[in-house]
């Protein structure tokens, strides 16, 4: 198996799925980290391309298959090598249904927050304050909707740590990069918490980084990623990418 990723929260999604089928027992074939330095436009390159039409990490190869989205690739993986990540029986739906929840509203939401927030520093302050006012308002109801979700339960679908889980964490985690304040949602806060102690977790989210920096990045890395993500993130790169 061959994973093409880079050290952003839909890449960790994959490092800490394929740390936490380790962690429940599963027998994991050797799997090959292809990085793609999204800074660098790696991503637009044909080799990339063949794997993740759409140009964005993550990507997988298994044999002849080949697949982008990370959430297409949790489930895949899920799938493939049952364990608690992901039930087998009815209850799945509700695992798939935050899984699509997470893929639809807080990766494009927590995303532009953090877009006009850390990367659009030409981008004159009037004309951000609209989208920012949205994406904010956006980002603290998905983030009370987590909140009541979490109620009594010490993971999104329950005792059992799922995909679900998986998919949401990186993008919540980073809340002070994207300067999306969680503190207000105590279950959130002691959910971030819980779910960053776990050693898979620990193990995947380490892709990219030095231990030192996992939970606080350098000023130097902050600068790398403020103008990587500028110019990822500028309309020019997204007219004249592909
Ligand atoms: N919905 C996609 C989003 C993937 C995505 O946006 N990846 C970003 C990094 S987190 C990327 O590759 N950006 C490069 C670009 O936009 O050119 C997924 O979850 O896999």
């Amino acid at each position: 198996m061959e994973l093409w990723t880079y050290a952003t929260p839909n890449g960790w999604k994959v490092t800490i799925m394929l740390e936490e089928l380790k962690e429940a027992g599963v027998d994991l074939p050797p799997v090959e980290i292809r990085t793609v330095d999204i800074m660098n436009r790696e991503q637009f390159e044909a080799e990339f391309t063949a794997v993740s039409p759409n140009q964005k990490i993550p990507g997988l190869r298994d044999g002849n298959r080949t697949l982008m989205e990370s959430g297409a690739i949790l489930l895949y993986l899920a799938e493939k090598y049952p364990s608690p990540l992901l039930p087998q029986d009815d209850s799945k739906w509700e695992v798939i249904q935050w899984l699509f929840w997470q893929m639809a509203g807080v990766g494009p939401t927590f995303g532009n927050k953090l877009s006009y927030t850390r990367y659009m520093d030409d981008v004159p302050a009037e004309q951000k304050a609209h989208p920012l006012k949205r994406f904010t308002a956006e980002a603290q109801r998905l983030l009370r909707v987590l909140e009541k979700q979490l109620e009594r339960k010490d993971f999104i679908c329950g005792d059992d740590f799922t995909i679900a889980d998986i998919a949401c964490f990186p993008w919540v985690r980073g809340w002070k990069w994207s300067k999306i304040d969680i503190t207000g949602h105590a279950n959130v806060v002691a959910w971030v918490k819980r779910v960053r102690a776990r050693p898979g977790v620990d193990r995947g989210l380490s892709y990219g980084f030095s231990q030192d920096e996992v939970d606080q990045w350098s000023d130097k890395t902050k600068q790398q990623y403020a103008s990587g993500g500028a110019s990822i993130a500028s309309n020019e790169s997204i007219d004249s990418g592909g």
